[in-house]
């Protein structure tokens, strides 16, 4: 409740703030995209993480607003950072279950609109679970947002339930390898096992592909080997402000 409530304020007095991580292509080491992450410090809690309040927020009926407020903030930043620094970015947003309805469509059209940004400067994560819970409308919801160029990622890929037939029912653009098979990289047989076969089978359905988690040359380099397009980490970056966020894509240039 002590946590609902402050959430409730959080919205009011702007206390959420987005960060940005770099995702950079395997290939040249450009930064390719960003992917949005939520953060808020409460004045007295101080920092907590969306682990903590993602969950909060979606039993208070609050990750609409804040969803919301999301996307519109990635949209700006990132059409913001396309007009001045770099032309072809796209930035990534992680989506609550709870988020992928009719209302999504609208609302992502609107940020699109206002913004000026091309639909193939936006992709959004969802969870292998938010396909699950799966109804038709899951289904509809993300055909419409494909059609208007948006791209979909399933985030943490390879730790839900893993019926594999989803990615044949869903119009899924690429997967993102979760952070515990790549910590593990390159020593361990059954994470390094694992992580190819994922590439392997996202190359042959016509998948794109994001390791996360990157933090050291040795997993780099292996994911390279296996011609991972993406990676992501804190070898190639921390979450950045919007401003530092700036700093680091005109150091890029
Ligand atoms: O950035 P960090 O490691 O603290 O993120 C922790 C978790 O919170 C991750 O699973 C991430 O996907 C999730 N998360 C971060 N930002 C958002 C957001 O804007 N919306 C939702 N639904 N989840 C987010
Ligand atoms: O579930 P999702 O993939 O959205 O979670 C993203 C989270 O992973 C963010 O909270 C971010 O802070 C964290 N993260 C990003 N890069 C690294 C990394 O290299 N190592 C670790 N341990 N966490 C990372
Ligand atoms: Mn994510
Ligand atoms: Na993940």
């Amino acid at each position: 409740i002590c946590l609902e409530q402050g959430l409730r304020n959080a919205i009011k007095n702007a206390s959420l703030r987005l960060v940005y991580q770099p995702i950079v292509s395997s290939a040249d080491g450009r930064i390719v995209a960003v992917e949005a992450l939520l953060r808020w410090t409460d004045r007295e809690l101080g920092d907590i993480s969306p682990v903590e309040f993602v969950p909060i927020a979606e039993e208070a009926s609050l990750i609409g607003a804040i969803g919301q407020w999301v996307l519109l903030k990635a949209c700006e930043s990132v059409a913001q950072w396309r007009q001045t620094l770099s032309p072809n970015l796209a930035v990534s947003v992680n989506l609550s279950p709870r988020q992928v309805n009719d209302a999504l469509v609208t609302y992502v059209q609107q940020c699109l609109d206002v913004t000026g940004l091309d639909g193939s400067a936006l992709e959004l994560e969802i969870t292998e679970g938010a396909l699950l819970a799966g109804s038709k409308d899951v289904l509809t919801t993300l055909t419409r947002l494909t059609e208007m160029g948006v791209s979909i990622a399933i985030d943490d890929f390879g730790t839900g339930y893993s019926s594999l037939s989803y990615l044949k029912r869903f119009p899924v653009k690429s997967l993102k390898v979760d952070r515990s098979f790549v910590f593990e990289l390159p020593d361990d047989r059954d994470s390094a096992e694992l992580t190819r076969a994922i590439i392997v089978m996202a190359r042959s359905l016509g998948l794109g592909v994001t390791a996360e988690g990157v933090e050291t040359v040795a997993q780099a380099d292996f994911l390279r080997s296996l011609q991972c397009a993406r990676l992501q980490g804190y070898l190639f970056g921390k979450p950045l402000s919007e401003d530092d966020m700036t700093r680091a894509l005109i150091e890029a240039e």
